[in-house]
């Protein structure tokens, strides 16, 4: 107390959280109770990301490689039970891993060490749950180490995910010695393997309501990051870079890097948040509401991660279904452009190699960047300051036609747009052709074709000055406009009929995944095909967009020739991570049976709650 009296007489120009006013803050400020909004606006135009989340952000895209166990054995989340020794990757070859990532621009790319499953594709001296006691290179091989050459060779950059949750580690749920066995693995992949860019703590735990407890030292495992590779930053349950909140590729419209939002990771997290009534999912998370009531403000930039196929490991029943180039260049505009960080998944297979057609779809996305963004038709941009009202006009260098506007904002100094227009110079007048809330790093804007010779530039509103330092506009080439298209199963669903269940069930199998079926509690859906099919498996389609309540998460299948007897075909399985990537969960039987009846029931909806829901339920036609 006598020393904060004392440092204040001495420096009178410190606030009491020892910044200085005028200064910049870095990653992170605090509000003194009483600050005014105005106050805390101007603050905010302050903010800026500390060295290692900048470089970070300019590498716009980077990769996930996710493999496994779960590679072997079809799943998306193991259970931990799973033998080593299906691990046998028959040709894995990490090179060709990342030179097909460079190919599609990526420039870091990210390797899940350990997932869910605790299985380790590193040789720790924690667990013999890893690739030493898998009979791939006679137990002496090490996923970690290829792909790491690999990268040093060809030039890429590389981090680490590593699973938090562990289904495997027999000491998961006793809170201490956890910690000391995780830090120990994250100390072998931080010391032994050169510079590591990114580490990726993912925020999964579905142990359920009578799983076991584990409480996670996150300050602990911070503290170690940063002492052994400062340049790293800290993904998701971390404080350098934040989740957007889905799986399916794309940030907000708004999108703050300075943002109220408290990470997961801190102790107060929980309270903040709720307090102001936010989450990670959240639509907003930056406006002057949210500023107003908030005691804290943090540079935690957006980060969008998903998958180049439906699931984030490799199943070959999924090979045709390749996220389309155009679905892919949506994707790049609807992330990097709106202020975040592309992190997009390609799964190796079981030879431990790329597919195919995954391969080919990473160089024409390649192709086509490069090619989209070589020319840009402005060609003078000077570093602006802009107060809120004013406007820039920017000369192309001829009259042409353009389809794409960017603009972006010096992030080193901070974040400051809030909302921007831009019009284009045509049949002698100007006209507004895009209108958006912020910027931050890159924001970039479809338009329908435009000729023009000339474009303005606005900005409306800013906390404080406006950096803009650079703009562009751009002709992207056409795409073939061909769509991904889910697939609910393979059985005709003319004649089924739900039996014992109100008339709205019927939208479960009437064959559109537009339709959807809602019940209150844990509802059974007993289907009758009205014949005999030969089947292998099923699908259940989850409602994917607005409400996802009564989405199964845990659930028992069975079928019947005579809507008598039922035989169980999959037994209390789950629907792994369905919370955060809704997509058509397909199961098989491992066998083709023949079945007139289906039955479905839930046992446990995502969270917790009393409701079923589906978009739609389908069954696979067997041999
Ligand atoms: C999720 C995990 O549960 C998925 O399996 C995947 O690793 C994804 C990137 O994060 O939360």
């Amino acid at each position: 107390m006598k020393k904060t009296l004392f440092i204040s007489l001495l420096f009178p120009f410190l606030n009491m959280y020892g910044q200085q006013a005028g200064e910049d803050y870095v990653k992170q400020v605090k509000f003194a109770p009483g600050t005014t909004l105005e106050q805390k606006v101007e603050m905010a135009s302050r903010l800026r990301p500390a060295d290692r989340q900048l470089e970070w952000q300019k590498l716009e895209l980077t990769a996930f490689l996710h493999f496994g166990i779960n590679t072997f054995t079809d799943r998306e989340w193991g259970d931990g039970k799973e033998s080593p020794r299906l691990f046998n990757p028959t040709g894995l070859d990490a090179e060709q891993w990342v030179r097909a990532l460079k190919e599609g621009g990526f420039k870091l790319v990210i390797l899940t060490a350990k997932h869910h499953d605790g299985f380790c594709l590193w040789p720790t001296r924690t667990t013999a749950h890893s690739v030493a006691s898998s009979p791939w290179k006679g137990g002496k091989g090490d996923v970690v180490r290829e792909l790491k050459d690999a990268c040093d060779k060809l030039g890429m950059k590389f981090g680490v995910y590593l699973s938090p949750w562990d289904r495997n580690a027999a000491c998961y749920g006793d809170s201490p010695a956890y910690n000391r066995f995780f830090m120990e693995q994250l100390t072998e992949l931080l010391t032994n393997y050169g510079t590591v860019h990114e580490v990726w703590f993912d925020g999964a735990c579905g142990e359920g309501p009578n799983g076991k407890k584990q409480v996670y030292d996150w300050d602990a495992y911070h503290r170690l990051i940063r002492r052994l590779q400062p340049q790293a930053v800290v993904a998701i349950q971390g404080d350098d870079v934040r989740w957007v909140g889905n799986e399916r590729g794309y940030g907000r419209e708004t999108e703050w890097s300075a943002t109220v939002l408290t990470p997961d990771a801190y102790g107060r997290a929980a309270r903040q948040n709720r307090e102001l009534g936010i989450a990670p999912k959240s639509a907003d998370l930056g406006s002057r509401e949210l500023l107003a009531r908030a005691g804290e403000l943090f540079w935690y930039p957006s980060e969008v991660d998903v998958s180049i196929r439906p699931g984030w490991f490799y199943h070959a029943q999924e090979d045709a279904q390749v996220k389309s180039l155009s679905k892919l260049v949506e994707i790049y505009l609807e992330s990097v452009g709106r202020n975040s960080v592309l992190l997009l998944n390609v799964p190796p297979d079981r030879r431990g190699r790329l597919a195919d057609a995954d391969v080919a779809r990473l160089k024409e996305l390649g192709d086509y960047l490069r090619r989209a963004f070589a020319d840009n038709r402005v060609k003078d941009v000077p570093y602006w300051k802009a107060a809120a009202g004013e406007s820039k006009v920017y000369d192309l260098d001829a009259e042409t036609t353009v389809n794409t506007l960017m603009v972006q904002e010096d992030i080193a100094r901070g974040q400051r747009v809030e909302a921007f227009r831009l019009e284009a110079w045509t049949d002698g007048g100007w006209k507004e052709v895009a209108a958006a809330t912020t910027v931050g790093y890159k924001r970039l804007l479809r338009i329908p074709d435009v000729r023009t010779s000339r474009l303005r530039l606005t900005v409306l509103q800013s906390r404080g000055q406006a950096l803009i330092s650079a703009v562009g506009a751009y002709r992207l080439p056409s795409l073939d406009e061909a769509g991904e298209r889910p697939e609910p199963g393979g059985i005709p669903t003319a004649g089924w009929r739900v039996t014992g269940l109100p008339a709205g069930a019927a939208q479960a199998v009437d064959g559109d995944v537009q339709t959807v079926w809602r019940a209150q509690g844990l509802q059974a859906l007993t289907v009758d095909m009205g014949q005999t099919h030969r089947v292998r498996g099923f699908v259940y389609v989850p409602v994917s967009d607005g409400d996802q309540s009564g989405t199964v998460f845990r659930y028992s299948f069975y079928t019947s020739t005579d809507g008598q007897t039922w035989t169980p075909r999959v037994e209390r399985a789950e629907f792994s991570n369905i919370k955060n990537n809704p997509i058509p969960q397909t199961v098989s039987f491992g066998r083709t049976v023949e079945a007139r009846y289906f039955r479905l029931v839930p046992l446990e909806e995502i969270d917790g709650l009393s409701c079923t829901s589906a978009a739609e339920v389908g069954m696979l036609e067997g041999e």
